[in-house]
This record gives C-alpha cells, structure tokens and sequence, in this order.
C-alpha cells in the first residue's frame, strides 16, 4: 500500500468543491506550478502586452487583457468577438504553451469532461481596486464545452450568480493556485469579481491574473 498516494488522492477529493450543479473549484490545482505558469506569461505579454480595451459604449475597461491561442477575445467600438490576430499589431496571437493547455485539460477531466480542446485562453490582469462586472460569457460558438479558469497572485472575491441578473450572487475566494470548471448549467450563469483587494503576492506583487481557457470556434 502507497500510503503517499493515497493521501494525495484523499487530498484531492478534500479540495474539489461542487458550487453548483456544473461548477467546481479546484483548490490549488496549479499551484505547484504556479512559478513556470508566470514565467511563460512573462514571455507572452513580451509578444501581446497587456492593454486596457474600449467597451462598445466607448469606455475603457479597467482589467487589462491580453490572449494566446488560435483565438483572442477582443472588445472595440463594434462590439465583442473572437479573432485570430492581435489588433494592436495585426499579429497572430502568440501559441498557446503547451503547459497552459494540459492544465486546462487536467482540470476539465478533473470535473468530468474528458476532451476539452480549447483554442481561446484570454489573461486578465487586476490591479487593486479594479473589478469585473457581473455579466454572462456568450461570445462562444461550442455551447457545450465548459470554461477552465486559473486564478494566480492576490486573491479574489468571485461573484457567482444566476441565469438572471437580479439573482443575487454567491461571494467566493479565489487563492493564488486556484483552478475553476464551468461547464453544463453553469456555463451561462452570471459571474463576475469583486473589487479587488491591495496586498503584495510574492511572485505576482499588486496584481491578480485569471487564465480563462475556452472553445470558441
Ligand atoms: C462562470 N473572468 O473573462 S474567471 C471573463 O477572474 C471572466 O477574470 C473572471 O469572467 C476573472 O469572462 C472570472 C471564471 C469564470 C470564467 C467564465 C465563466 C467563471 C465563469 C463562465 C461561466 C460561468
Ligand atoms: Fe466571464
């Protein structure tokens, strides 16, 4: 008997919490990892630098994004979509590292889907104080593959509501390491992040990003 290995599965049943039918957090799933996940970023935002995108109502957004893979989520005066190269520089977005993918990948199987082939990972970055408004994710063709989330640097307050936006919504933490799968009934449901409090992480310093990995296509 691997009494080693059976602490880490019992580990891990321990750190799996179902939110709702179709939502599961995945406490420290990329934590491990966390120090290459923010090197490899590094050598992203070097090709696709973070930027502040113009809402369609003409504000700028207060999260600064950036992508890697096929495709990159965009917002401009037109509206929201998915496209293949960076407006900013008319560039392909840079790949998607083959570590990003199998994390998402881990963790999607982790919660029941097995064959998750995401094409899009969008990167938030929030600076303290900044927040993310509750909304739905309905920019993506594949309605039925799930969201992979990672969450790295200061902590969060995820805001988990319903399929209707007067629902009021459930207040999560979300840790450094942390790994989130949407998938099912959740898909649709409104979600959103709190302002973000001050803190200094010791790899990422005043900032929180969230990898979030999805099919678009
Ligand atoms: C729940 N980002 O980019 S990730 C977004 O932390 C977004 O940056 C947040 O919401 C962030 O659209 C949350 C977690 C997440 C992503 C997609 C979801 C939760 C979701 C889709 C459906 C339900
Ligand atoms: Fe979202």
């Amino acid at each position: 008997m691997n009494y080693d290995l059976f602490e880490e599965l019992d580990d891990e049943q321990s750190r799996r919490l179902q939110i709702t039918e179709g939502a599961l957090r995945l406490t420290g799933f990329a934590r491990s990892q966390s120090a290459s996940l923010i090197e490899t970023l590094d050598s992203i935002f070097q090709h696709a630098p973070l930027r502040h995108m113009i809402t369609p109502g003409g504000h700028s957004m207060s999260v600064a994004m950036t992508n890697c893979g096929r495709l990159g989520w965009v917002s401009d005066h037109l509206g929201y979509r998915y496209q293949a190269t960076d407006p900013d520089n008319g560039q392909p977005w840079p790949a998607m590292p083959e570590s990003f993918l199998h994390l998402a990948q881990r963790a999607a199987a982790t919660a029941g889907f097995a064959h998750f082939f995401p094409d899009a990972c969008l990167i938030n970055c929030y600076a303290p104080g900044t927040r993310l408004t509750l909304h739905q994710d309905k920019n993506e063709r594949d309605r039925q593959a799930p969201v992979v989330s990672v969450s790295l640097g200061l902590p969060a307050t995820f805001l988990f509501g319903g399929l209707r936006r007067e629902q009021r919504p459930q207040r999560l933490p979300l840790c450094h390491g942390d790994a989130m799968v949407w998938g099912g009934p959740a898909r649709f449901c409104y979600h959103g992040i709190a302002p973000l409090a001050d803190g200094n992480h010791p790899l990422l310093g005043r900032r929180r990003i969230s990898l979030t990995f999805r099919k678009a296509d």
